[in-house]
């Protein structure tokens, strides 16, 4: 792969659309050609999946049912537009990964690391993001934000306790691999979290 995957996560209103503007202002300013996309989604399929994924329902939605078409949309977007850009010598700037399955999944619905470990290595093979931009708030904040913004979706109308689990679980991917993360604190003025974003993006750079 030529160009650079870089992934942008956190929990509820924490900034990641707001924050993949300013990345993406930044990048082109370099003449570095970027795609940008989303996950789930990203492809018209994928999309279709999001919106299935998303859609308040009576139906109870299994945990293991929900994780299978996430990398079933990430299957398709990987090796339709993600894998193609990325050897085309585009950078990737995607609105959550792999690490948002782990956080909402795994420490969220309690599914195991184990099982996506092996889910993920049989849709990615090798391919994990250069840099994940992790942007970290106090969940009531996010949530409160997220609130004031749109109408709640089926992930938004979980309880508080589940977005706890959430923001540890994306704490403790961090604290396995510090390397490969640059973790933002989102609760502050937007101007400072861009202050930090961008002391992290120049290195990679
Ligand atoms: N999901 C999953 O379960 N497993 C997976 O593997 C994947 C996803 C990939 C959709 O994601 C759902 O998919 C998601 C998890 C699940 N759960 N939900 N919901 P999504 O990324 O599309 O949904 P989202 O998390 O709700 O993202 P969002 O709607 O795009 O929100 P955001 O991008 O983080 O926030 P924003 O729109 O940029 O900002 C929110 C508001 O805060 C807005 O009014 C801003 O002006 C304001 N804001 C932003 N920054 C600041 C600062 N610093 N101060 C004050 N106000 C601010």
């Amino acid at each position: 792969m030529i160009g650079k995957f870089i992934t942008v996560e956190g929990t509820e209103g924490v900034g990641k659309s707001t924050n993949i503007d300013f990345i993406k202002s930044k990048i082109e300013a370099r003449g570095i050609p970027l795609l940008i996309t989303r996950e789930p989604g990203g492809t018209p399929l994928a999309e279709e999946i999001r919106e299935m994924l998303l859609q308040k329902r009576e139906e109870p939605f299994d945990a293991k049912a929900e994780l299978l078409m996430i990398f079933a949309a990430r299957a398709q977007h990987l090796n339709t537009v993600i894998k193609p850009a990325l050897a085309r010598g585009q950078w990737v700037l995607c609105d959550r990964f792999t690490d948002a399955t782990y956080a909402y999944q795994g420490a969220g619905r309690g599914l195991s690391k184990s099982f996506i470990l092996e889910l993920e290595q049989s849709v990615q093979g090798d391919l994990r993001p250069d840099k994940t931009f992790l942007l970290d708030i106090d969940v009531q904040v996010g949530l409160e934000r997220a609130k004031a913004r749109a109408e709640l979706d089926r992930f938004e109308e979980e309880q508080i306790s589940f977005f706890e689990r959430v923001r540890a679980g994306y704490l403790e991917r961090v604290n396995e691999t510090p390397d490969k993360y640059a973790v933002v604190n989102a609760g502050q003025p937007l101007n400072a979290v861009q202050d930090d974003i961008q002391v992290a993006l120049e290195k990679l750079f």
